[in-house]
């Protein structure tokens, strides 16, 4: 495939797309995807899933209005997918920000409608980070895979594969989920959790209630089950189910902080929070030749109708 090949073209090449998945080029290459029960995008860069709206909820992905859709740069919104590190890694040291995977093209190998459901397959290997900021990334022919499965739920599972090394890597599907107002919003399921609290240092707490938001909050929780996170403002509860993680984020920058983020409008804080689906710090994964992870995430909204 020539250097010069277009998302849409390289897309094209690859396989054709089943009725309902439609290939674009703006605002960068991506998979547009229209199923009986819902529609969306996911960008070839990163393998990103950046939108999806169920046709009884509408939009639950947030992305910034100030996103940057430049090759090689981070979109800010949907679900990045943060790999083979999360943060600045374990030690503290690595770059770019959450690993290289969510700037990298990966390979679009499987497509359909299986009963309605619009199901991709992305593969990253050692040749698609090859040009990237850390082309070491994947070691011994590490792959990863990321399927998608978007109908009136969104499903995503994030399997990695040892080459002939042993390979040790943190994971994160760093999901932003659209809310009414922040302010008014609770994530349920964690209460008597341990979490390291970012903003002071990654001091170990232990949460007391349903985690609310108050300016900046930036948490790692040991947590293997479902949250949810409860908005009385679009009366609507949406539920994070999973599999494989040992840890779900919590964040949201505050009104503070979010001024210092460039692609994020200030007064945009208050309409997102990430509760991400990982294993990271001490959970990171150790995989020996030949073993592989799969690490699943499950998104479901429902209605709660309520006199506000
Ligand atoms: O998910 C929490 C976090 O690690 C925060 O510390 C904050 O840095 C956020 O990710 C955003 O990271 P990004 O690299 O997307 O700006």
């Amino acid at each position: 495939m020539s250097s010069t090949t277009t998302g849409r073209e390289a897309v094209r090449r690859e396989r054709p797309l089943p009725d309902g998945m439609t290939v674009s080029d703006h605002p960068l290459p991506s998979i547009g995807i229209e199923t009986p029960q819902c529609t969306g995008s996911v960008l070839r860069q990163g393998a990103h899933v950046l939108e999806w709206a169920p046709a009884s909820t509408g939009p639950v992905l947030w992305v910034s209005s100030k996103a940057e859709f430049q090759p090689g740069h981070e979109v800010r919104g949907g679900v990045p997918v943060c790999f083979p590190w999360f943060g600045a890694g374990v030690d503290g040291h690595r770059t770019p920000s959450h690993g290289v995977a969510r700037t990298s093209t990966w390979q679009l190998i499987e497509s359909g409608m299986p009963e309605g459901v619009g199901h991709l397959l992305f593969q990253l290997t050692s040749s698609d980070i090859a040009d990237g900021p850390d082309p070491d990334a994947l070691p011994g022919g590490a792959a990863a895979y990321l399927s998608v499965g978007m109908a009136d739920t969104l499903r995503l599972d994030l399997t990695v594969q040892a080459g002939t090394e042993e390979f040790t890597f943190e994971e994160a599907l760093h999901t932003y989920f659209s809310v009414g107002d922040l302010k008014r919003v609770s994530v349920e399921g964690l209460d008597g959790l341990d979490y390291l609290d970012k903003t002071e240092g990654y001091a170990q707490h232990t949460q007391d209630g349903d985690v609310t938001f108050d300016g900046e909050v930036d948490r790692i929780y040991e947590h293997s089950g479902r949250a949810r996170i409860v908005d009385p403002l679009l009366q609507r509860t949406v539920t994070v189910a999973k599999r494989n993680s040992a840890s779900t984020i919590v964040w949201n920058p505050g009104s503070d902080k979010a001024t210092s983020i460039p692609d994020v409008e200030d007064a945009a804080w208050s309409g997102f929070v990430c509760v991400e689906t990982g294993n990271v710090r001490e959970h990171a994964i150790t995989l020996q030749p030949g073993e592989s992870h799969t690490m699943t995430m499950v998104v479901d909204v429902a209605l709660h109708p309520q006199a506000d």
